[in-house]
C-alpha cells in the first residue's frame, strides 16, 4: 500500500510551527511535532489541522512528548534549542544547546534510524556536527539549513536594489552560519547578467557600484541580527522555516536541486572532515553530491577564514565536553 511521507518536527516552537503549517499547505506529508513542553506541540498541530478543511490538505498533524512518536519518521527537521539569554555567554549557550541536541540525537538515533535529518538549531555548524557524531548516521543523510536562508536574503537585497524580480537572482552563500559568511558577489547574476555589471549601469560609477555592493554584502552577514533587532523577542522563524521546507520538498521529491547547505565535506574545497556550508545536490538521497566552484584567491580568503571560525567553535564544543 501506498503511504503518505512522516515528516518529524523535533522543537515546536517558533520555527516549529511554521514548518507544521507549510509542511501541511504543501501536502509534503504527515506531521508529528515533538517538545518537551507538556500540550503545547499538541495545540499547534491541532490548530493547524483545524484548518485542513479551509486550506484544503489531506495531511495528519499530531503533536507528542514522547520519541516514541517520531518513530518510522522519512525526514526529520531539528529546531530544539533556547535561545541566548540576557547574562548568558556564548559558552553557556553552547553547553546548554548541545546538552539538548545530543538528547535529541539520541531520541532520533533509537526512534527514526532510517530518517533523513535537517538541523536549522544554533549554533548551527556545531549542532549539525554534534547530529551526526551522536546519530551515527551516514553524513548524506544529516545536513544543515542556513546557506538557503542566507542566499535568499542576499538575493533579495539584490533584487529591491535593482529593482527587478528576486526570481531572476541567482546569488549564493558559502561557509559557515556566523559573521564569516560569504556571499559571492562574482558569481551573482540576474538572468545570467553579472551583478556588478548591472550596479555599475546603474550607478554609472565602479567606485560606487562596489560601495553600494558592500553594503549588500554587509546586511547579510548581518541579517540575522537585524531581525532580532527589530522583532525583540525572538529571531527569525518564517524564513529558515522556508529555507527548510525547500530541502525537504528536494528531498521528498527527489528533485536533485542544487541548494546551498551545510555539508559534510571531504576533500571539496580543501576541506577535510568537517561541515560547511556549501552548494549541494539534494535528492532522494539527502546530500547526493558537494557542488564544487573554482574561488578566487580573495575568495578562498574568506573561505578560510570562514573555515576557521568553525573549527574554533567545534574545539569550544570539545573543550565543554561533547
Ligand atoms: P523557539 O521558539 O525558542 O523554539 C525552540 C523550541 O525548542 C521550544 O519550543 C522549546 O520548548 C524546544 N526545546 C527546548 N529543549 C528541547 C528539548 N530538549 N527537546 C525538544 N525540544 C526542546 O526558537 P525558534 O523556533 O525561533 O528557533 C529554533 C532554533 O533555530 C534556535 O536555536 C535558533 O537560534 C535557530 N535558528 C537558526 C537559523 C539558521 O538559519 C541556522 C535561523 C533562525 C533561527
Amino acid at each position: 500500500a501506498f503511504k503518505r511521507p512522516k515528516i518529524a518536527l523535533i522543537g515546536g516552537g517558533q520555527i516549529g510551527g511554521v514548518l507544521a503549517q507549510l509542511s501541511a499547505l504543501r501536502e509534503l506529508g504527515d506531521v508529528v511535532m515533538f517538545d518537551i513542553v507538556e500540550d503545547m506541540p499538541q495545540g499547534k498541530t491541532l490548530d493547524i489541522g483545524e484548518a485542513s478543511r479551509v486550506d484544503g490538505f489531506d495531511i495528519e498533524l499530531k503533536g507528542t512528548n514522547e520519541y516514541k512518536g517520531i518513530e518510522g519518521s522519512d525526514v526529520v527537521i531539528v529546531t530544539a534549542g533556547l535561545p541566548r539569554k540576557p547574562g548568558m555567554s556564548r559558552d553557556d549557550l553552547l553547553t546548554k544547546n548541545a546538552g539538548i541536541m545530543k538528547q535529541v540525537a539520541e531520541g532520533i538515533r533509537d526512534y527514526a534510524p532510517d530518517s533523513y535529518v535537517i538541523v536549522i538549531s544554533n549554533p548551527l555548524d556545531a549542532m549539525v556536527t554534534l547530529m551526526k557524531e551522536v546519530t551515527g548516521f551516514p553524513t548524506n543523510r544529516v545536513f544543515g539549513q542556513a546557506g538557503v536562508l542566507d542566499s535568499s536574503r542576499f538575493s533579495s537585497f539584490i533584487a529591491w536594489e535593482l529593482g527587478v524580480s528576486v526570481k531572476d537572482v541567482n546569488a549564493l552563500v558559502l561557509g559557515g552560519h556566523g559573521d564569516t559568511m560569504v556571499p559571492l558577489v562574482r558569481y551573482a547574476n540576474v538572468n545570467g547578467a553579472p551583478v556588478m555589471e548591472l550596479l555599475e549601469r546603474k550607478y554609472g560609477d565602479a567606485n560606487k557600484a562596489k560601495e553600494v555592493m558592500d553594503a549588500i554584502v554587509e546586511r547579510t552577514r548581518k541579517a540575522g541580527g537585524e531581525v532580532v533587532g527589530l522583532l525583540k523577542t525572538g529571531s527569525a522563524f518564517y524564513s529558515p522555516a522556508s529555507a527548510a521546507i525547500a530541502m525537504t520538498e528536494a528531498l521528498l521529491r527527489d528533485q536533485k536541486r542544487v541548494l546551498p547547505v551545510c555539508a559534510f565535506l571531504q576533500g571539496e574545497y580543501n576541506v577535510n572532515d568537517m561541515y560547511l556550508g556549501v552548494p549541494a545536490i539534494i535528492g532522494g538521497d539527502g546530500v547526493e553530491k558537494v557542488v564544487e566552484l573554482s574561488l578566487n584567491e580573495e575568495e578562498g580568503k574568506m573561505l578560510d577564514n570562514s573555515v576557521e571560525a568553525v573549527k574554533k567553535l567545534l574545539e569550544d564544543m570539545k573543550r565543554l565536553g561533547f
